[in-house]
Protein backbone atom coordinates (compact mmCIF):
# COMPACT_ATOMS: atom_id res chain seq x y z
CA UNK A 1 0.00 0.00 0.00
CA UNK A 2 0.78 3.46 -0.44
CA UNK A 3 0.70 6.30 2.03
CA UNK A 4 -1.15 9.02 0.71
CA UNK A 5 -1.85 12.48 2.53
CA UNK A 6 -4.86 15.30 1.96
CA UNK A 7 -4.16 18.46 1.06
CA UNK A 8 -6.53 21.21 0.20
CA UNK A 9 -3.73 22.83 -2.06
CA UNK A 10 -2.05 26.51 -2.60
CA UNK A 11 -3.41 28.91 0.09
CA UNK A 12 -5.89 26.36 1.50
CA UNK A 13 -3.51 24.51 3.75
CA UNK A 14 -1.05 25.19 6.69
CA UNK A 15 0.78 22.35 6.07
CA UNK A 16 3.57 21.86 3.75
CA UNK A 17 4.49 19.42 0.94
CA UNK A 18 8.15 19.43 2.59
CA UNK A 19 5.42 18.60 5.86
CA UNK A 20 4.05 15.64 3.92
CA UNK A 21 7.31 14.31 2.95
CA UNK A 22 8.31 14.55 6.56
CA UNK A 23 5.31 12.85 7.48
CA UNK A 24 6.81 9.61 5.18
CA UNK A 25 3.52 10.33 2.75
CA UNK A 26 4.81 9.82 -1.20
CA UNK A 27 0.88 9.91 -2.49
CA UNK A 28 -0.79 13.59 -2.22
CA UNK A 29 -4.53 13.18 -2.25
CA UNK A 30 -6.19 16.73 -3.66
CA UNK A 31 -8.89 18.07 -5.87
CA UNK A 32 -8.95 21.52 -7.66
CA UNK A 33 -10.30 22.88 -4.43
CA UNK A 34 -10.57 26.44 -5.99
CA UNK A 35 -12.96 25.35 -8.84
CA UNK A 36 -17.22 26.10 -8.23
CA UNK A 37 -18.98 22.60 -7.99
CA UNK A 38 -20.16 21.78 -10.97
CA UNK A 39 -17.63 23.76 -12.99
CA UNK A 40 -15.53 21.08 -15.54
CA UNK A 41 -11.88 21.26 -14.68
CA UNK A 42 -9.41 22.07 -17.28
CA UNK A 43 -6.73 19.56 -18.69
CA UNK A 44 -4.09 23.14 -17.98
CA UNK A 45 -5.72 23.67 -14.85
CA UNK A 46 -4.92 19.43 -13.34
CA UNK A 47 -1.67 19.86 -15.32
CA UNK A 48 -0.59 23.07 -12.78
CA UNK A 49 -1.97 21.83 -10.18
CA UNK A 50 0.41 18.44 -10.65
CA UNK A 51 3.39 20.43 -11.25
CA UNK A 52 3.32 22.51 -8.41
CA UNK A 53 3.17 19.05 -6.33
CA UNK A 54 5.11 16.91 -8.27
CA UNK A 55 8.20 19.81 -9.30
CA UNK A 56 10.38 18.55 -6.41
CA UNK A 57 12.90 21.29 -5.43
CA UNK A 58 16.55 19.51 -5.93
CA UNK A 59 17.71 17.21 -3.10
CA UNK A 60 13.76 16.78 -2.19
CA UNK A 61 12.00 13.20 -2.28
CA UNK A 62 9.12 12.84 -4.57
CA UNK A 63 5.65 13.53 -3.98
CA UNK A 64 2.79 11.81 -6.31
CA UNK A 65 -0.52 13.18 -7.29
CA UNK A 66 -2.12 10.03 -6.97
CA UNK A 67 -5.76 10.21 -5.83
CA UNK A 68 -8.52 12.81 -6.95
CA UNK A 69 -10.78 13.76 -3.88
CA UNK A 70 -12.88 14.98 -4.56
CA UNK A 71 -15.38 15.26 -7.96
CA UNK A 72 -17.84 16.76 -6.35
CA UNK A 73 -21.05 15.55 -7.67
CA UNK A 74 -23.90 18.73 -7.82
CA UNK A 75 -26.88 18.27 -6.18
CA UNK A 76 -28.73 18.14 -9.33
CA UNK A 77 -27.48 14.80 -10.21
CA UNK A 78 -28.41 13.36 -6.83
CA UNK A 79 -31.73 14.73 -7.59
CA UNK A 80 -32.53 13.43 -11.08
CA UNK A 81 -29.80 11.33 -11.88
CA UNK A 82 -29.69 10.69 -16.16
CA UNK A 83 -31.24 14.08 -16.59
CA UNK A 84 -28.76 16.10 -15.24
CA UNK A 85 -27.36 16.17 -18.66
CA UNK A 86 -25.22 19.09 -18.54
CA UNK A 87 -24.09 18.53 -14.81
CA UNK A 88 -22.70 14.68 -15.82
CA UNK A 89 -20.79 15.82 -18.37
CA UNK A 90 -19.21 18.53 -16.98
CA UNK A 91 -17.99 15.81 -14.52
CA UNK A 92 -16.51 13.65 -17.34
CA UNK A 93 -15.04 16.17 -18.52
CA UNK A 94 -13.37 16.94 -14.99
CA UNK A 95 -12.68 13.23 -14.96
CA UNK A 96 -11.08 13.02 -18.23
CA UNK A 97 -8.75 15.99 -17.50
CA UNK A 98 -7.35 14.37 -14.27
CA UNK A 99 -6.98 11.19 -16.16
CA UNK A 100 -4.72 13.18 -19.23
CA UNK A 101 -3.04 14.03 -16.02
CA UNK A 102 -2.40 10.44 -15.06
CA UNK A 103 -4.56 10.88 -12.27
CA UNK A 104 -7.13 7.96 -12.24
CA UNK A 105 -8.18 7.18 -8.98
CA UNK A 106 -11.34 9.39 -8.03
CA UNK A 107 -13.34 9.96 -5.00
CA UNK A 108 -16.67 10.85 -5.15
CA UNK A 109 -19.78 10.66 -2.31
CA UNK A 110 -23.79 10.44 -3.21
CA UNK A 111 -24.26 12.52 0.68
CA UNK A 112 -28.09 14.64 -0.49
CA UNK A 113 -27.71 18.38 0.56
CA UNK A 114 -24.67 17.68 3.45
CA UNK A 115 -21.10 16.23 3.08
CA UNK A 116 -19.64 15.00 6.24
CA UNK A 117 -21.22 16.20 9.47
CA UNK A 118 -19.64 17.04 12.73
CA UNK A 119 -21.23 18.58 15.89
CA UNK A 120 -17.68 19.55 17.36
CA UNK A 121 -14.82 20.16 15.51
CA UNK A 122 -12.50 20.70 18.95
CA UNK A 123 -14.11 18.71 21.75
CA UNK A 124 -11.24 18.24 24.59
CA UNK A 125 -9.67 14.94 25.04
CA UNK A 126 -8.35 14.15 28.02
CA UNK A 127 -4.93 15.01 26.97
CA UNK A 128 -5.75 18.31 26.17
CA UNK A 129 -5.87 17.72 22.43
CA UNK A 130 -9.26 17.89 20.35
CA UNK A 131 -11.19 15.77 18.14
CA UNK A 132 -13.84 15.95 16.23
CA UNK A 133 -17.26 14.49 17.24
CA UNK A 134 -20.73 14.12 16.26
CA UNK A 135 -23.14 14.75 19.58
CA UNK A 136 -26.66 13.32 18.46
CA UNK A 137 -28.10 15.90 21.04
CA UNK A 138 -26.20 19.06 19.82
CA UNK A 139 -27.40 17.43 16.40
CA UNK A 140 -31.06 17.07 17.05
CA UNK A 141 -30.86 20.99 18.76
CA UNK A 142 -29.96 21.87 15.30
CA UNK A 143 -32.57 20.04 13.50
CA UNK A 144 -35.16 20.73 15.50
CA UNK A 145 -34.63 24.31 16.78
CA UNK A 146 -32.55 26.28 14.85
CA UNK A 147 -33.62 24.59 11.14
CA UNK A 148 -36.92 23.84 12.68
CA UNK A 149 -37.58 21.05 9.95
CA UNK A 150 -41.24 20.32 9.22
CA UNK A 151 -41.66 17.08 10.25
CA UNK A 152 -38.39 16.53 12.48
CA UNK A 153 -40.20 15.27 15.45
CA UNK A 154 -41.10 12.25 14.24
CA UNK A 155 -37.10 11.17 13.82
CA UNK A 156 -36.36 11.81 17.39
CA UNK A 157 -37.94 10.03 20.61
CA UNK A 158 -39.50 12.26 23.05
CA UNK A 159 -36.45 11.75 25.12
CA UNK A 160 -33.99 12.93 23.03
CA UNK A 161 -36.12 15.98 21.87
CA UNK A 162 -36.21 17.12 25.56
CA UNK A 163 -32.47 17.28 25.94
CA UNK A 164 -31.76 18.93 22.44
CA UNK A 165 -34.51 21.10 23.69
CA UNK A 166 -32.59 21.83 26.75
CA UNK A 167 -29.51 21.95 24.95
CA UNK A 168 -31.06 24.94 22.64
CA UNK A 169 -32.14 26.70 25.36
CA UNK A 170 -28.64 26.78 27.31
CA UNK A 171 -27.18 28.07 24.65
CA UNK A 172 -25.93 31.51 23.38
CA UNK A 173 -26.70 33.33 20.21
CA UNK A 174 -22.94 32.63 19.25
CA UNK A 175 -22.84 29.21 20.05
CA UNK A 176 -25.85 28.78 17.91
CA UNK A 177 -24.23 30.44 15.23
CA UNK A 178 -21.46 28.75 15.77
CA UNK A 179 -23.26 25.35 15.63
CA UNK A 180 -25.10 26.76 12.06
CA UNK A 181 -21.15 26.89 10.89
CA UNK A 182 -20.19 23.92 11.69
CA UNK A 183 -23.63 21.98 10.62
CA UNK A 184 -24.58 23.69 7.64
CA UNK A 185 -21.43 25.89 6.41
CA UNK A 186 -19.93 22.96 4.68
CA UNK A 187 -16.66 21.25 6.12
CA UNK A 188 -13.51 21.70 4.52
CA UNK A 189 -13.38 19.23 1.62
CA UNK A 190 -17.06 19.04 1.71
CA UNK A 191 -18.76 18.45 -2.08
CA UNK A 192 -22.22 20.32 -1.23
CA UNK A 193 -22.10 23.97 -0.62
CA UNK A 194 -21.99 26.26 2.51
CA UNK A 195 -25.78 26.96 3.48
CA UNK A 196 -27.74 29.60 5.28
CA UNK A 197 -30.58 28.31 7.12
CA UNK A 198 -33.16 29.66 4.54
CA UNK A 199 -30.81 28.10 1.50
CA UNK A 200 -30.57 24.87 3.65
CA UNK A 201 -34.92 24.62 4.17
CA UNK A 202 -35.04 25.42 0.40
CA UNK A 203 -32.45 22.13 -0.47
CA UNK A 204 -34.20 20.20 1.67
CA UNK A 205 -37.73 20.66 0.08
CA UNK A 206 -35.91 20.41 -3.01
CA UNK A 207 -35.62 16.24 -1.87
CA UNK A 208 -39.27 15.65 -1.25
CA UNK A 209 -40.55 11.95 -2.66
CA UNK A 210 -36.45 11.59 -2.84
CA UNK A 211 -36.79 8.22 -0.89
CA UNK A 212 -34.08 5.81 -0.89
CA UNK A 213 -34.45 3.63 -3.52
CA UNK A 214 -35.05 6.54 -6.26
CA UNK A 215 -31.80 8.41 -4.83
CA UNK A 216 -30.02 4.88 -5.66
CA UNK A 217 -31.53 4.82 -9.13
CA UNK A 218 -30.08 8.11 -9.43
CA UNK A 219 -26.38 6.92 -8.22
CA UNK A 220 -26.97 3.73 -10.80
CA UNK A 221 -28.24 5.99 -13.68
CA UNK A 222 -25.11 8.34 -13.16
CA UNK A 223 -22.45 5.39 -13.10
CA UNK A 224 -24.17 3.99 -16.35
CA UNK A 225 -23.22 7.53 -17.49
CA UNK A 226 -19.47 8.22 -16.37
CA UNK A 227 -18.51 4.40 -15.98
CA UNK A 228 -17.71 3.90 -20.04
CA UNK A 229 -15.61 7.30 -19.86
CA UNK A 230 -13.93 6.35 -16.73
CA UNK A 231 -13.27 3.09 -18.67
CA UNK A 232 -12.01 4.60 -21.65
CA UNK A 233 -9.47 6.69 -19.64
CA UNK A 234 -8.28 3.82 -17.38
CA UNK A 235 -9.97 5.80 -14.18
CA UNK A 236 -11.35 3.89 -11.02
CA UNK A 237 -14.57 6.11 -9.28
CA UNK A 238 -14.22 5.10 -5.28
CA UNK A 239 -17.79 6.18 -4.39
CA UNK A 240 -16.96 7.46 -0.01
CA UNK A 241 -19.41 6.14 2.18
CA UNK A 242 -22.16 8.28 3.77
CA UNK A 243 -20.48 9.94 6.94
CA UNK A 244 -21.90 9.71 9.41
CA UNK A 245 -23.28 6.02 7.84
CA UNK A 246 -27.15 7.15 8.19
CA UNK A 247 -29.91 9.03 7.47
CA UNK A 248 -29.98 12.65 8.64
CA UNK A 249 -32.51 15.61 8.38
CA UNK A 250 -34.95 12.83 7.13
CA UNK A 251 -32.49 12.41 3.77
CA UNK A 252 -31.84 8.86 2.29
CA UNK A 253 -28.06 7.96 2.36
CA UNK A 254 -27.48 4.76 0.54
CA UNK A 255 -23.78 4.41 0.86
CA UNK A 256 -23.65 3.36 4.73
CA UNK A 257 -23.74 -0.74 4.82
CA UNK A 258 -22.57 -3.54 2.77
CA UNK A 259 -25.69 -4.05 1.44
CA UNK A 260 -25.47 -0.65 -0.32
CA UNK A 261 -22.09 -1.41 -1.24
CA UNK A 262 -23.12 -5.21 -3.23
CA UNK A 263 -26.68 -3.06 -4.82
CA UNK A 264 -24.36 -0.15 -6.48
CA UNK A 265 -21.88 -3.10 -7.66
CA UNK A 266 -24.55 -6.00 -8.86
CA UNK A 267 -26.51 -3.10 -10.82
CA UNK A 268 -23.02 -1.51 -12.57
CA UNK A 269 -20.76 -4.09 -12.72
CA UNK A 270 -18.38 -2.14 -14.49
CA UNK A 271 -14.38 -2.80 -12.91
CA UNK A 272 -14.45 1.31 -12.86
CA UNK A 273 -17.32 1.80 -10.12
CA UNK A 274 -14.83 1.03 -7.10
CA UNK A 275 -15.41 1.87 -2.99
CA UNK A 276 -13.43 3.88 -0.87
CA UNK A 277 -12.93 2.00 2.18
CA UNK A 278 -13.09 4.33 5.18
CA UNK A 279 -12.87 2.85 7.87
CA UNK A 280 -14.14 5.86 10.27
CA UNK A 281 -17.45 6.56 8.47
CA UNK A 282 -17.88 2.87 7.90
CA UNK A 283 -17.19 1.79 11.37
CA UNK A 284 -19.83 4.61 12.76
CA UNK A 285 -22.31 1.49 12.54
CA UNK A 286 -21.73 -1.49 15.45
CA UNK A 287 -23.45 -3.86 12.44
CA UNK A 288 -20.73 -3.41 9.77
CA UNK A 289 -18.04 -6.01 10.25
CA UNK A 290 -15.47 -3.76 8.63
CA UNK A 291 -12.41 -6.68 8.26
CA UNK A 292 -15.64 -8.64 6.44
CA UNK A 293 -16.41 -6.15 4.09
CA UNK A 294 -12.55 -5.31 3.18
CA UNK A 295 -12.64 -8.87 2.45
CA UNK A 296 -15.98 -9.18 0.65
CA UNK A 297 -14.75 -5.99 -1.58
CA UNK A 298 -11.43 -6.47 -2.18
CA UNK A 299 -11.63 -6.56 -5.78
CA UNK A 300 -13.29 -3.10 -5.70
CA UNK A 301 -11.18 -1.23 -3.09
CA UNK A 302 -9.61 1.55 -5.23
CA UNK A 303 -8.54 3.81 -2.41
CA UNK A 304 -8.58 3.97 1.22
CA UNK A 305 -8.97 6.34 4.30
CA UNK A 306 -7.85 5.05 7.38
CA UNK A 307 -9.55 6.64 10.95
CA UNK A 308 -11.51 4.85 13.78
CA UNK A 309 -14.21 6.66 15.39
CA UNK A 310 -15.70 5.37 18.65
CA UNK A 311 -19.28 5.08 19.40
CA UNK A 312 -20.61 6.83 22.56
CA UNK A 313 -23.14 5.24 25.16
CA UNK A 314 -26.29 6.38 23.20
CA UNK A 315 -25.08 4.55 20.12
CA UNK A 316 -25.75 7.60 18.37
CA UNK A 317 -22.78 10.01 18.65
CA UNK A 318 -19.45 9.08 18.29
CA UNK A 319 -15.77 11.02 18.34
CA UNK A 320 -12.63 10.10 16.50
CA UNK A 321 -10.14 8.51 18.54
CA UNK A 322 -6.77 8.00 17.79
CA UNK A 323 -6.12 6.36 15.15
CA UNK A 324 -6.04 2.61 16.74
CA UNK A 325 -8.08 2.96 19.49
CA UNK A 326 -11.51 3.34 18.19
CA UNK A 327 -13.81 0.97 17.91
CA UNK A 328 -12.19 -0.97 14.68
CA UNK A 329 -9.97 -3.63 14.15
CA UNK A 330 -7.33 -1.83 12.62
CA UNK A 331 -5.10 -4.63 12.52
CA UNK A 332 -7.59 -7.19 11.55
CA UNK A 333 -8.58 -4.18 8.75
CA UNK A 334 -4.94 -3.70 7.16
CA UNK A 335 -4.26 -7.53 7.38
CA UNK A 336 -7.21 -8.42 4.79
CA UNK A 337 -6.56 -4.91 3.05
CA UNK A 338 -2.55 -6.19 2.19
CA UNK A 339 -4.00 -9.93 1.63
CA UNK A 340 -6.60 -7.97 -1.13
CA UNK A 341 -3.47 -6.07 -3.13
CA UNK A 342 -0.97 -9.25 -2.57
CA UNK A 343 -4.36 -11.05 -4.28
CA UNK A 344 -3.98 -8.49 -7.31
CA UNK A 345 -2.94 -9.60 -10.83
CA UNK A 346 0.86 -8.38 -11.01
CA UNK A 347 1.34 -4.86 -12.35
CA UNK A 348 -2.10 -3.52 -10.76
CA UNK A 349 -0.93 -0.21 -8.88
CA UNK A 350 -0.92 -0.16 -5.16
CA UNK A 351 -3.77 0.99 -3.28
CA UNK A 352 -3.36 4.24 -1.62
CA UNK A 353 -4.43 5.25 1.98
CA UNK A 354 -3.98 8.05 4.14
CA UNK A 355 -4.73 8.69 7.37
CA UNK A 356 -7.67 10.26 8.39
CA UNK A 357 -8.58 12.97 10.32
CA UNK A 358 -6.17 13.32 13.17
CA UNK A 359 -6.46 15.01 16.77
CA UNK A 360 -5.70 18.78 16.93
CA UNK A 361 -2.32 18.25 19.53
CA UNK A 362 1.03 19.78 20.69
CA UNK A 363 1.97 22.89 18.46
CA UNK A 364 -1.17 22.47 16.12
CA UNK A 365 -3.51 23.49 18.86
CA UNK A 366 -2.75 26.74 17.89
CA UNK A 367 -2.57 27.26 14.96
CA UNK A 368 -5.28 27.71 11.80
CA UNK A 369 -6.05 24.25 10.28
CA UNK A 370 -8.69 22.68 8.71
CA UNK A 371 -10.58 20.80 11.00
CA UNK A 372 -9.17 17.35 11.13
CA UNK A 373 -6.49 18.09 8.84
CA UNK A 374 -4.12 19.51 10.82
CA UNK A 375 -0.34 17.88 10.73
CA UNK A 376 1.00 16.31 13.54
CA UNK A 377 -2.20 14.15 14.59
CA UNK A 378 -2.57 12.55 11.08
CA UNK A 379 1.55 12.64 11.27
CA UNK A 380 1.14 10.26 14.34
CA UNK A 381 -1.77 8.46 12.91
CA UNK A 382 0.38 7.40 9.59
CA UNK A 383 3.69 6.26 11.65
CA UNK A 384 1.35 4.00 14.19
CA UNK A 385 -0.70 3.03 10.62
CA UNK A 386 3.02 2.63 9.00
CA UNK A 387 3.96 0.18 12.05
CA UNK A 388 1.57 -2.17 11.58
CA UNK A 389 2.40 -2.58 7.99
CA UNK A 390 5.73 -3.58 8.92
CA UNK A 391 4.44 -6.19 11.48
CA UNK A 392 2.43 -7.68 8.65
CA UNK A 393 5.55 -7.96 6.73
CA UNK A 394 3.80 -5.84 4.38
CA UNK A 395 5.75 -2.54 4.78
CA UNK A 396 4.00 0.29 2.51
CA UNK A 397 5.54 0.85 -0.80
C1 LIG B 1 -13.87 14.26 5.29
C2 LIG B 1 -13.86 13.50 4.09
C3 LIG B 1 -14.90 13.97 3.09
C4 LIG B 1 -14.82 13.09 1.89
C5 LIG B 1 -15.75 13.37 0.81
C6 LIG B 1 -15.59 12.33 -0.26
O1 LIG B 1 -12.88 14.40 5.91
O2 LIG B 1 -13.84 12.16 4.31
O3 LIG B 1 -14.56 15.28 2.70
O4 LIG B 1 -13.59 13.26 1.34
O5 LIG B 1 -16.99 13.34 1.31
O6 LIG B 1 -16.21 12.73 -1.43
Amino acid sequence: MRQGWRWYGPGRDGVSLDDIRQAGATDVVTALHDVPIGEPWTEAGVAERKRLIEDAPAGRSALRWSVVESIPVPDAVKRQGGAARREIEAWIASLEACAANDVRTVCYNFMPVVDWTRTDLDWVLPTGATALRFDQDRFAAFDLYILARPGGEADYPPAERDRARAIYDAMSGAERDALVLTIASALPGSTTDPLSIPAFRERLRAYAGIDAARLRRHLVEFLEAVTPAAEACGAILTLHPDDPPRSLFGLPRIASTADDYAALFAAVPSPANAMCFCTGSLGVRADNDLPAMARRFAERIGFVHLRATKREGDGRSFHEAAHLEGDVDMVAVLRELTAAERARPAGAPPIVFRPDHGHRMLDDLGKEANPGYSAIGRLKGLAELRGILYALGRPPD
